[in-house]
């Protein structure tokens, strides 16, 4: 896909409040002007890339990008699941992310269970993949040091 790697930072803002994390999956949701920003070639679907909380470490990350046929969200979302087990929630913090990689299109699902079970297998291929040198390397981008205190269009203005 041409637009990766995509880099964007915002928000984390409240999302759907259907429990995703009581499911072991918290998502992160980016606030509607990062929604809003996508570039029209970035399809909708799951991703898989590096992300971090504030100036925090930087950690693996899946992300879902659309209107999640299972639930037939009215509205387009990014919600970010961060590998990592983070003790406090980081609500209002700013989030910065690189969409590497395309996993699959959204889909539908007949159970819950069955979207778990996907989300699931997405993380695996998220792992896996990230590891490759190609991948890591982005990682280590300036832009996950950037000063957070200069504007995100200056700075994705770099990439
Ligand atoms: P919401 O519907 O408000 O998005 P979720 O159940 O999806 O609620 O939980 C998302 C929130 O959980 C995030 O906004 C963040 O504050 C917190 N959180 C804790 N750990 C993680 C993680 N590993 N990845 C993403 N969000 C996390
Ligand atoms: N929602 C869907 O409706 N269809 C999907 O295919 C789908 N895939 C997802 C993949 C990942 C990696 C993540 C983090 C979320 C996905 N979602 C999908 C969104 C999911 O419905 C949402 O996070 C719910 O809040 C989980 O209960
Ligand atoms: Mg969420």
């Amino acid at each position: 896909m041409r637009s990766l790697p995509y880099f964007c930072r915002g928000l984390v803002i409240r999302g759907f409040g259907r429990g995703s994390k009581d499911l072991g999956i918290p998502t992160a949701n980016f606030q509607e002007s990062v929604v809003d920003s996508l570039p029209a070639d970035l399809n909708t679907g799951i991703y898989y890339g590096w992300g971090c909380v504030g100036n925090g470490a930087v950690h693996k990350m899946v992300m879902s990008i659309g209107w999640n046929p299972y639930y037939k969200n009215t509205k387009k979302s990014m919600e970010t699941h961060l590998i990592h087990k983070f003790k406090e929630d980081f609500y209002g913090q700013m989030l910065s992310v690189v969409l590497v990689g395309y996993i699959r299109p959204e889909r539908g699902f007949s159970s819950l269970d069955e979207l778990i079970t996907a989300i699931r297998s997405d993380i695996e291929e998220a792992q896996r993949n990230l590891d490759l040198p190609e991948h890591l390397k982005l990682k280590e981008d300036n832009f996950f040091r950037a000063s957070l205190s200069t504007t995100s269009n200056q700075i994705m203005n770099g990439h």
